[in-house]
Protein backbone atom coordinates (compact mmCIF):
# COMPACT_ATOMS: atom_id res chain seq x y z
CA UNK A 1 0.00 0.00 0.00
CA UNK A 2 1.36 3.60 -0.83
CA UNK A 3 1.51 6.46 1.94
CA UNK A 4 -0.62 9.06 1.58
CA UNK A 5 -0.86 12.48 2.72
CA UNK A 6 -2.89 16.05 2.09
CA UNK A 7 0.14 16.98 -0.47
CA UNK A 8 -0.37 14.22 -2.45
CA UNK A 9 -3.08 13.12 -4.96
CA UNK A 10 -4.34 9.68 -6.38
CA UNK A 11 -4.78 10.16 -9.74
CA UNK A 12 -7.45 6.61 -10.81
CA UNK A 13 -6.65 6.20 -14.91
CA UNK A 14 -9.87 4.91 -17.14
CA UNK A 15 -11.22 2.05 -14.66
CA UNK A 16 -14.19 1.93 -17.10
CA UNK A 17 -16.38 -0.92 -18.60
CA UNK A 18 -14.47 -1.19 -22.27
CA UNK A 19 -11.05 -1.73 -20.20
CA UNK A 20 -11.82 -3.46 -17.20
CA UNK A 21 -14.68 -5.54 -18.11
CA UNK A 22 -14.19 -8.56 -19.77
CA UNK A 23 -17.53 -7.81 -22.21
CA UNK A 24 -15.30 -4.21 -23.36
CA UNK A 25 -14.28 -3.41 -26.47
CA UNK A 26 -10.72 -2.83 -25.63
CA UNK A 27 -10.27 -4.72 -22.84
CA UNK A 28 -7.41 -5.07 -21.25
CA UNK A 29 -6.16 -8.39 -19.41
CA UNK A 30 -6.62 -9.05 -16.28
CA UNK A 31 -8.32 -5.62 -16.08
CA UNK A 32 -11.07 -6.35 -13.28
CA UNK A 33 -8.58 -7.69 -11.23
CA UNK A 34 -6.79 -4.59 -9.87
CA UNK A 35 -10.24 -3.49 -8.85
CA UNK A 36 -9.45 -4.76 -5.16
CA UNK A 37 -5.73 -2.86 -5.50
CA UNK A 38 -7.56 0.03 -6.94
CA UNK A 39 -9.87 0.46 -4.12
CA UNK A 40 -7.15 -0.06 -1.02
CA UNK A 41 -5.28 2.98 -2.98
CA UNK A 42 -8.07 5.00 -2.74
CA UNK A 43 -9.26 4.43 0.71
CA UNK A 44 -5.87 4.63 1.88
CA UNK A 45 -5.83 8.02 0.18
CA UNK A 46 -9.24 8.78 1.25
CA UNK A 47 -7.81 7.96 4.72
CA UNK A 48 -4.98 10.50 4.89
CA UNK A 49 -6.81 13.28 3.47
CA UNK A 50 -5.24 13.10 -0.12
CA UNK A 51 -7.31 14.08 -3.25
CA UNK A 52 -8.73 11.19 -5.32
CA UNK A 53 -9.48 12.22 -8.73
CA UNK A 54 -10.61 9.89 -11.96
CA UNK A 55 -9.81 10.13 -15.46
CA UNK A 56 -11.88 8.96 -18.39
CA UNK A 57 -11.66 8.03 -22.12
CA UNK A 58 -14.60 9.94 -23.51
CA UNK A 59 -14.50 9.86 -26.95
CA UNK A 60 -17.18 10.95 -29.97
CA UNK A 61 -18.81 8.08 -32.58
CA UNK A 62 -16.34 9.34 -34.91
CA UNK A 63 -12.61 10.35 -34.38
CA UNK A 64 -9.32 9.74 -35.88
CA UNK A 65 -8.61 7.81 -32.51
CA UNK A 66 -10.90 4.86 -33.94
CA UNK A 67 -9.85 2.43 -36.29
CA UNK A 68 -12.72 2.55 -38.38
CA UNK A 69 -11.90 6.51 -38.65
CA UNK A 70 -8.24 5.64 -39.84
CA UNK A 71 -6.49 5.20 -36.14
CA UNK A 72 -5.79 1.93 -34.65
CA UNK A 73 -8.19 1.13 -31.65
CA UNK A 74 -11.45 -0.31 -31.92
CA UNK A 75 -14.67 1.45 -31.15
CA UNK A 76 -14.26 2.53 -27.13
CA UNK A 77 -15.80 4.41 -24.21
CA UNK A 78 -18.44 6.46 -26.33
CA UNK A 79 -18.90 9.42 -24.31
CA UNK A 80 -22.19 8.44 -22.18
CA UNK A 81 -22.19 4.34 -23.70
CA UNK A 82 -21.99 1.30 -20.85
CA UNK A 83 -18.25 1.39 -21.97
CA UNK A 84 -17.48 4.86 -20.64
CA UNK A 85 -19.23 4.24 -17.05
CA UNK A 86 -16.77 3.25 -14.70
CA UNK A 87 -16.58 0.15 -13.54
CA UNK A 88 -19.54 -0.91 -11.03
CA UNK A 89 -17.43 -2.17 -8.16
CA UNK A 90 -14.95 1.10 -8.42
CA UNK A 91 -15.21 3.18 -5.37
CA UNK A 92 -16.12 6.54 -6.93
CA UNK A 93 -15.46 9.69 -4.57
CA UNK A 94 -14.09 12.86 -6.51
CA UNK A 95 -14.19 14.23 -9.46
CA UNK A 96 -13.25 12.40 -13.03
CA UNK A 97 -11.61 14.59 -15.85
CA UNK A 98 -12.94 13.52 -19.37
CA UNK A 99 -10.25 13.03 -22.13
CA UNK A 100 -10.60 12.90 -26.09
CA UNK A 101 -14.15 14.54 -26.12
CA UNK A 102 -13.61 16.40 -28.98
CA UNK A 103 -11.90 13.35 -31.19
CA UNK A 104 -8.33 13.86 -29.96
CA UNK A 105 -6.17 11.26 -28.65
CA UNK A 106 -7.09 11.60 -24.70
CA UNK A 107 -4.16 9.38 -23.16
CA UNK A 108 -2.89 11.65 -20.71
CA UNK A 109 -5.10 12.91 -18.10
CA UNK A 110 -3.27 15.95 -18.20
CA UNK A 111 -3.13 16.98 -21.99
CA UNK A 112 -4.67 16.14 -25.54
CA UNK A 113 -3.12 15.59 -28.98
CA UNK A 114 -5.21 16.01 -31.94
CA UNK A 115 -4.33 12.83 -33.83
CA UNK A 116 -4.56 15.07 -37.75
CA UNK A 117 -2.27 18.42 -36.16
CA UNK A 118 -0.29 17.52 -33.13
CA UNK A 119 -1.93 20.79 -31.50
CA UNK A 120 -1.68 19.71 -27.55
CA UNK A 121 -4.08 20.97 -25.16
CA UNK A 122 -4.84 20.47 -21.14
CA UNK A 123 -7.19 19.34 -19.78
CA UNK A 124 -8.21 20.70 -16.38
CA UNK A 125 -6.43 17.93 -14.17
CA UNK A 126 -2.97 20.20 -13.54
CA UNK A 127 -5.59 22.93 -12.41
CA UNK A 128 -7.51 20.77 -9.54
CA UNK A 129 -3.98 19.60 -8.86
CA UNK A 130 -2.19 22.98 -8.30
CA UNK A 131 -5.05 24.40 -6.40
CA UNK A 132 -4.76 22.00 -3.78
CA UNK A 133 -0.95 22.63 -3.26
CA UNK A 134 -0.12 18.74 -4.76
CA UNK A 135 3.21 17.82 -4.42
CA UNK A 136 3.20 14.07 -5.59
CA UNK A 137 0.95 11.97 -7.37
CA UNK A 138 0.11 8.40 -7.23
CA UNK A 139 -1.13 6.62 -10.26
CA UNK A 140 -3.06 3.69 -10.94
CA UNK A 141 -5.42 2.30 -13.63
CA UNK A 142 -5.24 1.16 -17.19
CA UNK A 143 -3.67 0.98 -19.63
CA UNK A 144 -0.35 1.20 -17.56
CA UNK A 145 1.77 1.25 -21.54
CA UNK A 146 -0.81 4.24 -22.93
CA UNK A 147 -2.97 5.84 -20.77
CA UNK A 148 -0.94 5.35 -17.15
CA UNK A 149 2.18 5.91 -18.31
CA UNK A 150 1.01 8.91 -20.44
CA UNK A 151 0.19 10.34 -17.42
CA UNK A 152 3.18 9.80 -15.32
CA UNK A 153 5.23 11.00 -17.98
CA UNK A 154 3.03 14.60 -18.09
CA UNK A 155 2.84 14.64 -14.34
CA UNK A 156 6.80 14.54 -13.88
CA UNK A 157 7.00 17.04 -16.74
CA UNK A 158 4.50 19.48 -14.05
CA UNK A 159 7.28 18.77 -11.97
CA UNK A 160 5.24 16.19 -9.38
CA UNK A 161 6.86 12.97 -8.05
CA UNK A 162 5.28 10.34 -9.02
CA UNK A 163 4.83 6.79 -7.88
CA UNK A 164 3.27 3.82 -9.43
CA UNK A 165 1.86 0.51 -7.72
CA UNK A 166 2.29 -2.28 -9.88
CA UNK A 167 -0.34 -4.34 -8.55
CA UNK A 168 -2.81 -1.83 -9.63
CA UNK A 169 -2.48 -1.84 -12.85
CA UNK A 170 -2.26 -3.59 -15.94
CA UNK A 171 -1.02 -3.25 -20.12
CA UNK A 172 -2.61 -3.69 -23.26
CA UNK A 173 0.60 -5.43 -24.01
CA UNK A 174 -0.42 -4.88 -28.09
CA UNK A 175 3.07 -6.04 -28.34
CA UNK A 176 4.18 -8.77 -26.07
CA UNK A 177 6.48 -6.87 -23.18
CA UNK A 178 4.90 -3.66 -23.74
CA UNK A 179 4.09 -3.40 -20.07
CA UNK A 180 7.85 -3.94 -19.00
CA UNK A 181 9.34 -1.25 -21.59
CA UNK A 182 6.32 1.44 -20.33
CA UNK A 183 7.78 0.31 -16.75
CA UNK A 184 11.55 1.06 -17.88
CA UNK A 185 10.60 3.96 -19.54
CA UNK A 186 8.99 5.35 -16.41
CA UNK A 187 11.92 4.60 -14.21
CA UNK A 188 14.13 6.50 -16.71
CA UNK A 189 12.13 9.03 -16.59
CA UNK A 190 12.17 9.75 -12.52
CA UNK A 191 8.80 7.83 -12.09
CA UNK A 192 9.14 5.45 -8.97
CA UNK A 193 7.44 2.41 -10.30
CA UNK A 194 6.87 -0.48 -7.20
C1 LIG B 1 -6.32 3.90 -23.68
C2 LIG B 1 -5.97 3.04 -25.78
C3 LIG B 1 -6.85 3.93 -26.32
C4 LIG B 1 -6.02 3.82 -22.22
C5 LIG B 1 -7.21 4.80 -24.21
O1 LIG B 1 -6.87 4.21 -21.39
O2 LIG B 1 -4.90 3.34 -21.88
N1 LIG B 1 -5.69 3.03 -24.49
N2 LIG B 1 -7.49 4.81 -25.52
ZN1 LIG C 1 -9.17 5.98 -26.21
Amino acid sequence: MTAYDPRTALIVVDVQNDFADPEGSLYVAGGETILGAVNREIAAARDAGAFVVYTQDWHPESTPHFAKDGGIWPVHCVGDSWGAEFHRELDVDGPSVKKGTGGEDGYSGFSTRDPETGEQSKTGLAALLRERDIERVVVVGLALDYCVKATVLDALGEGLSTEVPTSATRAVDLEPGDGERAIEELRAAGALVA
